[in-house]
């Protein structure tokens, strides 16, 4: 149970008052779901002495997610950085490929690590995910492919970046690490472009410890895909092509399908929490809570608030206040895959202003079981107060 509520600018933990939380909230705390289900299945395994290279439970998680997005072809990988690469690879994609800048910089780190060349660009205001029209517009003969990424489980402009794909003649690849579970025109992410990548990792609305999965209804490309994930191998000891290790473990398997087990509580969990963050955090000047679309599905993973123009108090203070607080926030993405250092490039060249927008106001709000609806509202409260109070607590910190 958090323990008070803030009355006082003195009472804040960052001068020098109690923390709110006593134990921290992370954004990302892994949800897991039936214990006894996950251990039972680990024992199964062990009692098989089958623990990875195609088990039966990487075969049914393949078989129960496959079902779940309502795609042809499910298959499990180490994580969603290695099946965004296999995807690249198995498109034969060479040369550019265009990405939002605003993504986890693995989105980016994929691509770039098997020799693609980036070419960065710009999102919508409306959903932060990739803008179609600034895509056409950095289109070249040197471009690839298109890398569209579904950005806090919201679906991109599909129609629009398909006919883009199909005009120019490339391959449209998705990641949708985030919006497992998510749907697009009422159908669930997964069938869309030619290939999207899903993640399974700790901190995702459904993991499998690490994980990671990539679906397709093309035929060709998911038997492509299963030959590359392990070496190339076709049998035993026939190798036709150059491969990697990225086979999932059976012991992330049984983590994943019994979490998948557990996902209508998890979404009807989350969504309760983005409800008591949405309705209190309404209203107020310079902040927006990003809303998920309702028309379609949504994991309710991410819930996410813009500290914009407007607001007394800027996003990095707000930050700072959390922390202190014992809510380990997050600003993903800053600074914008294009302005990390790998990638780093002039502010003349490389200027996305709708990416160094959201960079610099965004704040994600802890979500998951860790999470009730009452540690929900006295976080809404804190930061509610935060921004009523932002014009002195600025002047506090910068003094
Ligand atoms: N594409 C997109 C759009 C992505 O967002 C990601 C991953 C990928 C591709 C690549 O997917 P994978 O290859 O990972 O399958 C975290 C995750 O590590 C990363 O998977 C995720 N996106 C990203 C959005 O978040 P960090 O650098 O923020 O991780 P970290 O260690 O700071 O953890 C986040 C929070 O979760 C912390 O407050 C600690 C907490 N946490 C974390 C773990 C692992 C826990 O409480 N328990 C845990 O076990 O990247």
């Amino acid at each position: 149970m958090p323990e008070n509520k803030k009355k006082t600018l003195n009472e804040l933990a960052i001068f020098g008052g109690a923390p709110l939380f006593k134990t921290t909230l992370h954004v990302g705390r892994p949800n897991i779901m039936d214990r006894d289900a996950v251990i039972s299945r680990i024992n199964q395994a062990m009692d098989r002495h089958w623990l990875s290279n195609d088990g039966p439970l990487v075969k049914e998680i393949e078989d129960r997610f496959a079902d779940f997005l309502q795609v042809k072809h499910c298959i499990a990988v180490t994580n969603a950085t290695m099946g965004l690469q296999l995807s690249a690879k198995a498109l034969n994609v060479t040369g550019e490929v265009i990405i939002p800048s605003f993504t986890f910089i693995g989105t980016a780190h994929a691509m770039a690590w098997i020799g693609l060349k980036l070419v960065f660009c710009d999102v919508l205001s409306g959903n932060h995910n990739i803008d179609p029209a600034d895509v056409e517009k950095r289109i070249t003969e040197s471009v690839g492919a298109i890398v569209g990424v579904h950005l806090w489980g919201r679906a991109c402009e599909i129609d629009t970046l398909q006919e883009l794909a199909d005009r120019y003649g490339i391959p449209l690849i998705f990641d949708a690490a985030h919006a497992i579970g998510s749907t697009y025109k009422n159908k669930r992410l997964g069938g869309f472009g030619n290939v999207s990548v899903f993640s399974l990792h700790a901190t995702k609305a459904i993991n499998s410890l690490e994980g990671g999965l990539v679906t397709t209804n093309d035929d060709a490309l998911a038997d492509k895909i299963r030959l590359l994930r392990s070496y190339g191998f076709e049998d035993e000891d026939q190798v036709s092509m150059l491969g990697i290790n990225a086979k999932m473990n059976e012991f992330s398997a049984a983590m994943g399908i019994t979490n998948l087990e557990g996902y209508d509580r998890i979404r009807s969990h989350n969504r309760h929490l983005q409800v008591v963050y949405r309705d209190e955090l309404s209203g107020i000047e310079g902040v927006n809570f990003i809303q998920p679309d309702e028309r379609e599905e949504n994991n309710y993973h991410y819930a996410v608030m813009e500290v914009g123009q407007g607001s007394c108090i800027r996003r990095d203070s707000l930050y700072r206040v959390l922390v202190a607080e014992n809510v380990y926030v997050r600003r993903y993405f800053r600074p914008g895959c294009h302005r990390s250092l790998p990638y780093k490039i002039s502010k003349k060249n490389g200027y996305l202003p709708i990416t160094e927008r959201l960079s610099a106001t965004l704040l994600q709000l802890p979500t998951g079981l860790q999470m009730d609806l009452d540690k929900a509202r006295a976080l809404s409260r804190l930061i509610h107060f935060c921004l009523v109070n932002g014009a002195e607590i600025e002047s506090r910190l910068c003094a």
